[in-house]
């Protein structure tokens, strides 16, 4: 409606309000009359995401000017195309990806605002409403049209659709007993569902530009991490009221962006990547927490993590070091360097026993190859070579392969199937030949896989784990991440934490 009002007041501007004495049309106007009403003052969001070059950084220009051209289907985003010339969508899609005039912000009071109850708890059942096994659903992020469903993982079938906040990015994560999921967005959102009821808890918006959030084991706290403003938000996991808002601030002052947040159950924290400070930092959820971080003073910046099984040490990608570099968590200590030449993407590092040993193994985003690496010495025990860059990595303990994608370049819709203990490619398929295939996730025994077809015209795969045959699609645009209730709250060996 909103889209429509402005549609018409934008029809009804004297002309000279779009375009200036040069006729070349005024972006902030043009703004200011047709998009503001939904994507915000300021261009910071209200029923449509952000428009700032913090959140349109991972689209490009070409898209932006599509979408305002053609609309987005299955949205509130109405098709400009008709109403705006060409030159007054190139101007509209410069001003977007220009740095905004006020410096946006995004105080606590903003926080607590935006905050909403959806449903009241305790007037729901507290059993599973929809006759699957709770412990067995996947939740599917369906990235092309914002959406999530909720399958049975027994029948694949699906029990709920419904629309996401815009660009839901890491994994969702679960509350311990597997009733309730959080759902973050790029713009800052963060949601909980709850799996029983299908049925929305609260919102909130904690940041203009996150990145991921985590929730305690102990099921009280939410803690999300963000680029805009620099910080990190501790949520009530009861309904999402704000806890404590943390400034990102180095131990000499220096502000900094939050790369990540993830829990680290053994230890009773959580633990913080840190984009712009040589620091990681560990929060303690133990007892009455007063959320103040303890500082591990690095030599490097640290991003993107991974953990030890036992969550003593953890592993992080260095900017100066060979690629990669170990931190014992109890010390503070580093450990070691480890080389890691090809720009790994640890958070999808998987681990299992080869030959009595622990290994882990992580996919690489800069070169066709998977690193594996003996988790008691940290050496390299060897590189397997893949058809291209991939992103995303996953086993379980009853399947005898790592499945690994090719996520970029011309081999994009391979999927390697690296047998556990040879460390050695034995299969290579190719699902749906020409289309992108990645990410995979196991039902809860091990015997089943959801595959994505990551394309607008893709589909989620449903494959056999021993006999590797598709026994079920289902169509989707563009399916991203699936999460599968039992291996996460199990912590399981295979998938991501
Ligand atoms: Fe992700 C997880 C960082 C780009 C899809 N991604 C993560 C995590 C981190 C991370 C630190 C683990 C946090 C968690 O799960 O809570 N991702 C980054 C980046 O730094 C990077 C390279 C650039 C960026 O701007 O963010 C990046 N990621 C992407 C994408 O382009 C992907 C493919 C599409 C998208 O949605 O943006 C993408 N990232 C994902 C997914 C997960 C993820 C689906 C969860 C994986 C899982 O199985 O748990």
């Amino acid at each position: 409606m909103r889209l429509i009002a402005s549609l018409l007041l934008a029809a009804s501007l004297p002309v000279g309000v779009l375009a200036n004495a040069s006729s070349a049309p005024d972006a902030t106007a043009l703004y200011q009359a047709q998009c503001q009403s939904c994507h915000g003052l300021n261009r910071l969001g209200g029923t449509g995401p952000a428009l700032l070059p913090e959140s349109l950084g991972r689209i490009k220009p070409e898209e932006v000017r599509n979408v305002i051209h053609d609309g987005r289907p299955a949205s509130q985003m109405a098709a400009y195309g008709e109403l705006l010339g060409s030159d007054e969508i190139d101007a509209l899609v410069g001003y977007l990806y220009r740095p905004a005039e006020v410096a946006p912000t995004w105080s606590e009071a903003d926080v607590r605002a935006s905050h909403r109850i959806l449903a009241d708890v305790s007037q729901l059942p507290d059993s599973p409403q929809h006759g699957a096994d709770p412990l067995n659903l996947f939740v599917v992020v369906e990235a092309g049209n914002h959406h999530v469903r909720i399958l049975d993982g027994d029948r694949f079938e699906e029990l709920a659709n419904f629309p996401s906040h815009f660009a839901l990015h890491g994994g969702p994560k679960f509350s311990p007993d597997g009733r309730f999921v959080y759902f973050a967005s790029r713009d800052g959102w963060v949601s909980k569902y709850d799996l029983h009821n299908l049925t929305m808890i609260a919102e909130v918006r904690a940041g203009l530009n996150t990145r991921n959030l985590a929730v305690s084991s102990d099921g009280r706290w939410v803690m999300v991490g963000n680029y805009l403003p620099g910080n990190l938000v501790v949520l009530d996991a009861e309904d999402l009221s704000l806890v404590k808002p943390i400034e990102a601030l180095g131990n000499d002052g220096t502000p900094s962006r939050v790369s990540a947040v993830y829990t680290a159950p053994q230890r009773d924290s959580f633990v913080v990547a840190l984009k712009d400070v040589k620091e990681v930092w560990e929060l303690s959820w133990a007892g009455t927490p007063d959320f103040v971080p303890r500082r591990i003073l690095a030599a490097d910046y640290l991003d993107d993590f991974s953990f030890t099984p036992d969550y003593r040490y953890l592993l992080a990608t260095s900017r100066q070091a060979k690629g990669g570099q170990v931190i014992d968590l109890d010390t503070g200590e580093a450990l070691t360097d480890i080389p890691l030449p090809g720009m790994p993407h640890l958070g999808s590092g998987i681990y299992w026993q080869q030959d009595g040993r622990w290994v882990f193994a992580t996919p690489n985003i800069s070169q066709g190859l998977i690193s594996v690496l003996d988790l008691a010495t940290w050496e390299l025990v060897t590189e397997i070579p893949t058809e291209g860059p991939g992103f995303f990595m996953r086993s379980h303990e009853n399947s005898k392969y790592a499945w690994t994608d090719v996520f970029f370049g011309p081999n994009n819709d391979a999927i390697h199937l690296i047998d556990k203990q040879t460390l050695k490619v034995a299969h290579t398929l190719r699902p749906v030949p020409g289309k992108n295939a990645a990410h995979v996730e196991f039902t809860q025994d091990g015997r089943y896989l959801l595959l994505s077809v990551w394309d607008t015209d893709g589909a989620l795969l449903v494959i056999d784990s021993e006999t590797l045959e598709e026994i079920k699609r289902i169509p989707m645009n563009k399916p991203s991440g699936k999460y599968n209730v039992g291996n996460k709250i199990g912590f399981a060996e295979g998938t991501s934490h």
